[in-house]
């Protein structure tokens, strides 16, 4: 690229503090140093210009460390879109989006990587209308998505769906604003419905738990009703011993079968704590992971 002239700063002992580069197209490329190493670079897409300049962006801004690592990168696009992405010991953590502008359905989107492999790890996204979606990845591969929503968007509280690592939707579970709560299992071959399990958490019906079981075409439902948990049978007394109750940002509850709860470590906000989960449909057992400790 070619310049029009480069500006060099040093300080009071001779050592190089910045260099600014004014391109011919308009775009201002400024490094500054620390200790004469470079520290950070930022560009402007002709800062001094009306209009939107000659790139899709009217800002970038990177960091260094001292051995000269990138750690920050963050593009501010002229749509309003603000991209950052960080990075530790060379490798990708997390990238964070925002729609300043509101061009976009949501609020901020993240991805957060898995420190050892490079994969994404997790994504949570916040919706304009205050939905949240995170989903987990293990292995790149997507194994729980759930759905809150934090400012009564939807007529229910809380989703969450769980998939095998084939990509199939083993099951869900919603809570719905009244406490009940509904689990579903899907078959493993095609997909179809293979029975449902609700629970009545206000006590609004004259059953306690209803489970509808659908043949192999995922129809023709057999309704029985229970009145009582020690009526329930596996596989449906099994869903509901884990049972995911989010607690906060960071942490879920599993209410054991035996009453005691457990805590499970899932969200995205922190995937370096993220122990794990079990999903609580038969078929897919992976080495429980959970620990027991407080939710707290
Ligand atoms: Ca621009
Ligand atoms: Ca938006
Ligand atoms: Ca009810």
């Amino acid at each position: 690229m070619s310049w029009e002239h480069i500006e060099t700063y040093y300080d009071q002992n001779g050592v190089l503090s910045e260099r600014a580069t004014f391109n011919d197209n308009g775009v201002v490329r400024v490094a500054s140093f620390t200790d004469g190493v470079r520290s950070q670079i930022f560009q402007y897409d002709n800062p001094n210009e009306a209009g939107g300049g000659v790139k899709s962006w009217d800002r970038i801004e990177a960091y260094y460390d001292h051995n000269g690592n990138l750690t920050e990168n963050a593009t501010f696009y002229d749509n309003g879109i603000m991209r950052a992405e960080q990075w530790d010991g060379g490798q990708r953590k997390q990238t964070v989006q925002e729609d300043t502008s509101d061009i976009k359905s949501w609020e901020t989107h993240t991805t957060i990587f898995d420190p050892v492999t490079g994969q994404v790890g997790g994504i949570a996204i916040v919706y304009d209308n205050g939905v949240q979606l995170d989903t987990v990845y293990r292995d790149g591969v997507r194994m729980i998505e759930e759905t809150r929503d934090a400012s009564d968007a939807l007529s229910w509280d809380n989703k969450v769906s769980f998939f095998a690592p084939d990509g199939v939707r083993l099951g869900s579970e919603t809570s719905m604003h009244n406490g009940d709560r509904i689990i579903f299992a899907f078959q493993d071959e095609d997909g179809q419905r293979d029975w449902r399990l609700e629970v009545d958490g206000d006590n609004s019906e004259l059953w306690a738990y209803r489970v509808t079981e659908y043949d192999v075409d995922g129809i023709n439902p057999v309704v029985t009703t229970y009145d009582s948990i020690t009526d329930l049978s596996s596989p449906y007394v099994d869903s509901l011993g884990l049972i995911v109750i989010l607690q906060d940002g960071h942490r879920a509850e599993v209410s054991g079968r035996d009453g005691d709860a457990r805590c499970l470590l899932l969200r995205v906000a922190e995937p370096e704590n993220r122990q794990g989960y079990n999903p609580p449909f038969p078929g897919l057992r992976p080495p429980l992971t959970e620990h027991d400790q407080d939710c707290m």
